[in-house]
Formats: C-alpha cells, sequence, structure tokens
C-alpha cells in the first residue's frame, strides 16, 4: 500500500498506527530496512518512575505521522518500518535485566536499523554492549539530555539509568573522541560533568545553548563532530535521546525534569542537521505518561523519532542517487 493510500488516523497498537509483528517472527519473507522495539524498564530511575508506560505513549502519539511525509526531508518511513512490540523484561534486578534483555536485542540488532523505546536510560548501556558486538569496533555517541548520565555509581549501588555513560567509556564501548552530549544541566560535580570531556568528548551544556537556534549555528556547534568522525573513518554512531533534554514546559511527563531545557525546535533542527552523520541506530528514553499533560511528551518524542527516521532514509537516497 502506498503512503497516498493509508488513513490519515490508524488505531493500531504500533509505531506510527502500524500492526504489531510477532516477536521474534522468524518466518519473515520481506525484513523492513528499519524497526522499533519498546524496552519497558523503569527499574532504575532516581525519582519518579513511570517510564516502563513510555513505549506504549510514544506509539499511541505517532498514530497521526502514520501517513505523513517529512516537511523538510520529503519522505516517510512507514513502507520501511517494523514494529515488534516490547522485549521480555523479567522481574530481577538490573544486572539479570541486562543479561535478559542483551540476546533479544542481538537478535533485532542483527535483522534492522532498530530504534529502541524506553523505559529508563540504564536500558542504553545494553543496547550499546550489543552494537559493539555486532560492528565489532566501539562506536561514537551523539547523546541529549539534561543529565550527564556519568555518575560514578547509583546512590551506591554500581548501576543505574545514571552511570551508563561512565560504564560506556569503563567498558570501552564509546569513542570519546567521536562523542558528544548535549543540554547538559542537572545539578552534578564538576568532576561528573565533564567526565566525557576530560576522556576526549565534546560537551555542550545547556547554558551555552539558549542562544543557539538556527540551522546554521547548530551546524557550527557539529562541526567538531563530523571533523572527528572523519579523522576517525567514520565509525559507526549512537544517537540517544532522553526526553529529559527538552525544557519541562515542553516535557513534563518524565522522571527527572530539570528546568531551562532545550526547545522542541532545537532538538528538531539537530537532528536534521546530523542526519548525515553516519548513525546505525537510536533510543528515546524517559518518557513516563503519567506526569504528561494532553501527551505532549509522547508527542515530541514520537516526532523526535519520526524525523530520525525521515532523516535516514532521506540519506540512503541521497546516497544511491550519487552512487
Ligand atoms: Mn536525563
Amino acid at each position: 500500500m502506498s503512503v497516498t493510500q493509508r488513513p490519515a488516523f490508524c488505531l493500531s497498537d504500533g509505531f506510527l498506527g502500524l500492526s504489531l509483528l510477532p516477536w521474534p517472527d522468524r518466518d519473515a519473507k520481506v525484513l523492513t530496512r528499519f524497526a522499533v522495539a519498546g524496552i519497558p524498564y523503569d527499574g532504575a530511575v532516581t525519582n519518579r518512575s513511570g517510564a516502563r508506560e513510555g513505549p506504549a505513549a510514544i506509539r499511541k502519539a505517532s498514530r497521526m505521522l502514520c501517513d505523513a511525509e517529512h516537511p523538510l526531508f520529503d519522505c516517510s518511513p512507514i513502507d520501511s518500518i517494523s514494529d515488534y512490540g516490547d522485549l521480555r523484561i523479567p522481574l530481577a534486578d538490573i544486572q539479570h535485566v541486562r543479561s535478559a534483555l542483551e540476546p533479544q536485542i542481538a537478535q533485532l540488532l542483527g535483522r534492522h536499523h532498530m530504534v529502541w523505546l524506553g523505559g529508563d536510560h540504564s536500558i542504553t548501556l545494553a543496547i550499546l554492549r550489543q552494537l559493539v558486538k555486532q560492528h565489532g569496533q566501539p562506536v561514537g555517541l551523539l547523546h541529549l539530555d539534561a543529565h550527564c548520565d556519568s555518575w560514578p555509581d547509583h546512590f551506591g549501588e554500581p548501576s543505574g539509568h545514571g552511570t551508563w555513560v561512565h560504564e560506556a567509556l569503563l567498558e570501552g564501548l564509546i569513542l570519546p573522541a567521536c562523542s558528544m552530549q548535549v543540554g547538559i544541566r542537572s545539578p552534578a560535580s564538576r568532576t561528573v560533568r565533564q567526565r566525557l570531556e576530560r576522556a576526549g568528548g565534546v560537551v555542550l551544556e545547556a547554558r551555552s545553548l539558549r542562544d543557539v537556534f538556527s540551522s546554521r549555528q547548530w551546524q557550527r556547534l557539529l562541526d567538531p563532530l563530523r571533523v572527528r568522525l572523519s579523522k576517525a573513518g567514520h565509525p559507526p554512531l549512537y544517537l540517544s535521546i532522553d526526553i529529559d533534554c527538552l525544557d519541562p514546559g515542553f516535557a513534563p511527563g518524565t522522571g527527572t525534569p530539570e528546568p531551562a531545557g532545550l526547545t522542541p525546535a532545537q532538538v528538531m533542527t539537530l537532528l536534521e542537521d546530523s542526519s548525515d552523520l553516519g548513525f546505525i541506530g537510536a533510543d528515546l528514553c524517559e518518557v513516563a505518561p503519567a506526569y504528561d499533560h494532553a501527551e505532549i511528551t509522547s508527542l515530541n518524542a514520537a516526532h523526535f523519532l519520526w524525523t530520525y527516521l525521515c532523516g535516514q532514509i532521506r540519506q540512503t537516497t541521497a546516497s544511491s542517487a550519487s552512487t
């Protein structure tokens, strides 16, 4: 069915109004290039819980995008994407949860360019481990968040939703020189906030972005990452978005909101202008719909992921046209 034949609104359970695929669908004959799966785990949050409901809320908020072409990229992901529903998560401690998630993540990574719906941000460590295994090399990271997530411990516990960047650096999963954090502003010691920077990465704190709006300004900020990726031979790049990168006025539905954050237009411009950097996957975490109003948080989340997907499809079309 072509995009134009699709209804303008879908009530199916999946992302963009798609029907959910049985998982794992071993009999699938034609695999879409992209796929979505939810990881509804929120056992590692520090403040308001509820991000386990994030995947369902993002899917619901994405329904209006089922027939749409992106206004900048002039394409739709609808014919290139599947939704596998949510991964199976045991009621267990975080290490066992990650052990249960990793084989499921690996199975889907072997088939698709994956977009993951969180869940709290602790899930990203499990995803990075499997991406690095799959690609046989560490990856670059573009990380949008109010929090640096580079705390060395989780209030005395070794791992939580605010430690995965620290753990990924320790495990050699990410290339610091090819990694950038955007929107950081939560209270934290300077040592913790600058963890990635001291390892060789770039940290753009929210304070430095208050007057950054235009595409030209964002391009200038992205240039160091672009140059570093090029110098490193274009390693795979992963996108991880915590919805709390947004100001709570635009994203109240999250567990640890931090005032004075980014606007949706700023994030959208950043996503549009970074679509050619060589992404191999993305996640969007920490949508907690119980604290949301009028679905504003999940709408922003759905539009960010849709923009990411449209940008990736546009890149493919552009590169096949140039070869
Ligand atoms: Mn955060």
